[in-house]
């Protein structure tokens, strides 16, 4: 199954099955929204498809009248779940550590890669991600922010994966160059983080070791790069870093884990305000968020 949030005007926000390209409202007092089902799971220990298989179907909304640029008076997509934490792993893929050392004074990240414990970090809240259609921010101290299109993990029980949804790691490359102990500053900022534009359940994603992730960024109506990827790359199982993630550190149900980058953007396509990024997801669906400069 494939659960989307999203805004009807004079009703605010709604909970939806995705199905092909028809998206049900199944709104109702047990269950408003995609953290609510998340919870009843957890409680129950069961899968999110469990928890719905008996509401009643509601009105239908057509995918694509939603996934457009948020406005007051239209409907549209928003967060696909509001994890109250999001966390990152970083260098997962070998050409993370590999194109990051090439930029560093150190082999700090291939040694990170050939570690047996990966890279986590504090990645964002809701009041810092934003949702499908919605620009990410760019620091006003950073010249080089790049994307970073991710698979990331929705967790219910610290070691029940959940589903699945895509994440955009927007990161202030130059910033954690400067310094490897600037990372949160290079990571955590408003805007930091786009996710969408839906959580996959495992029901839909039945292999998440093996999907083809791509990115497209655009420019003035023009592709400037295209960049791909498979989870199937990431050195890691899943579940081991789900276990890094929760060793000795609890965290809240409806928590994000995104699972790090095996597209490495080139400097020359650092971000500029107006850009374009497509990332598409096997399985899942694709992202699309715009870049603006942050005031
Ligand atoms: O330390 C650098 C961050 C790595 C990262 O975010 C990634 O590999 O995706
Ligand atoms: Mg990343």
């Amino acid at each position: 199954m494939r659960f989307v949030q999203f805004y009807v005007p004079g009703k605010g926000k709604r909970l939806g099955l995705l199905d092909g390209s028809t998206v049900t409202d199944i709104t109702s007092n047990q269950f408003a929204t995609v953290l609510d089902v998340v919870r009843i799971a957890a409680e129950r220990g069961c899968e999110m498809d469990e928890v719905v298989t008996e509401c009643s179907q509601g009105v239908e909304f057509g995918y694509e009248a939603l996934d457009v640029t948020p406005a007051d008076g239209k409907p549209h997509l928003l967060l696909p779940v509001d994890a109250p934490e999001v966390w990152g792993c970083g260098v997962t893929y070998l050409r993370s550590a590999s194109m990051r050392d090439v930029d560093s004074e150190q082999d700090i990240y291939s040694k990170v890669y050939h570690s047996d414990r990966p890279e986590v970090f504090f990645k964002a809240t809701p009041s810092r991600c934003v949702g499908p259609n919605q620009d990410f921010g760019m620091r006003q101290d950073s010249e080089l922010t790049a994307t970073e299109p991710e698979l990331a993990i929705l967790l219910g029980r610290p070691n029940q994966i959940l589903g699945y949804s895509i994440c955009n790691d927007v990161s202030a490359w130059d910033i954690e160059r400067e310094n490897p102990l600037y990372l949160p500053q290079s990571k955590t900022f408003e805007g930091c983080c786009a996710l969408g534009p839906c959580v996959a359940t495992n029901s839909t994603v039945s292999n998440p070791a093996d999907l083809e992730i791509t990115c497209n960024i655009s420019r003035g109506g023009k592709t400037i790069y295209e960049g791909e990827a498979n989870s199937s790359q990431i050195k890691f199982t899943l579940e081991q870093l789900v276990e890094f993630l929760t060793r000795n550190n609890p965290i809240p149900v409806g928590t994000m884990l995104s699972t790090g980058t095996g597209i490495m953007v080139p400097n020359e396509f650092a971000h500029q305000a107006g850009d374009r990024v497509e990332i598409t997801i096997e399985n899942i669906g694709t992202l699309r968020n715009g870049a603006r400069h942050l005031t």
